[in-house]
């Protein structure tokens, strides 16, 4: 239902586009973004979600984002191009995980709030990456997070929640917390997410692409399945 007709049936241009990703910049505050003219991107999830194995696996590049076995670290905003030939057509940003219980408190609601104003006013902001660990699934933080996009999902930003780690789950689990899952979600997209098994990995890479490159429809078709 909630799928967009796919705009490229190939996935190997999504995985090529995926992998010209560079590094671009890294904010330590909102205003250090620079502002930018095509399409962003946005990865958010709690620390230790799996964001930074994520998209080092989606741009096929080990080291992009500082994956690391200490959560919480990932303090800044980094954003990453996209494009091919040099040609940048849009934007990665990395958001900082949340929930990590050891950060003190007040630097805690100090990013909820950067990240929940980055949400709200970034301009260029095309579509949001929720990336969850399935056997937690939403949390409250979370959910507060789908609240703050939620009026601008209303006015077309895109939104996909990836369950990360997927290979952790036999099929009955994978099946019940996708279920779970996209009724929390308000009927956004969920997806299964493994970066160990490439689960979902040209699927992502595909949905990203086509957000960018939206479907020019033929005359008299709707650009994407009713829902979308
Ligand atoms: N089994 C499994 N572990 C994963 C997967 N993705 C990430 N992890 C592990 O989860 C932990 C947190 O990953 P990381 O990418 O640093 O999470 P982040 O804090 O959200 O950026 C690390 O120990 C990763 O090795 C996956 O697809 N499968
Ligand atoms: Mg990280």
């Amino acid at each position: 239902m909630t799928t967009p007709i796919a705009a490229n049936p190939d996935p190997k241009i999504a995985m090529g586009w995926m992998h010209t990703a560079r590094f671009l910049t890294t904010a330590p505050e909102l205003h250090h973004l620079p502002p930018i003219d095509v399409p962003e991107i946005a990865f958010v999830g709690r620390s230790n979600a799996g964001k930074s194995t994520c998209i080092n696996t989606l741009t096929q590049q080990h080291r992009l984002a500082f994956a690391s076995k200490t959560p919480g670290r990932t303090q800044s905003i980094n954003l990453f191009t996209l494009g091919k030939q040099g040609i940048t057509d849009a934007v990665l940003a990395d958001l900082p995980g949340y929930g990590y219980a050891a950060v003190p408190k007040a630097a805690k609601y100090r990013w909820q709030k950067v990240m929940a104003n980055y949400l709200q006013t970034r301009e260029n902001l095309k579509g949001v990456v929720l990336l969850c660990d399935p056997r937690l699934g939403l949390t409250e933080l979370d959910e507060i997070l789908l609240d703050v996009i939620r009026p601008r999902v209303e006015e077309g930003l895109k939104f996909l929640v990836l369950l990360t780690k997927s290979d952790k789950l036999n099929k009955t689990e994978a099946a019940k917390v996708l279920s779970i899952v996209r009724l929390q979600a308000g009927g956004g997209d969920v997806k299964l997410f493994s970066a160990l098994k490439r689960q979902g990995l040209e699927d992502a890479a595909q949905h990203l692409w086509n957000w960018v490159h939206p479907h020019r429809p033929e005359a008299g078709q709707p650009a994407t399945a009713p829902g979308a």
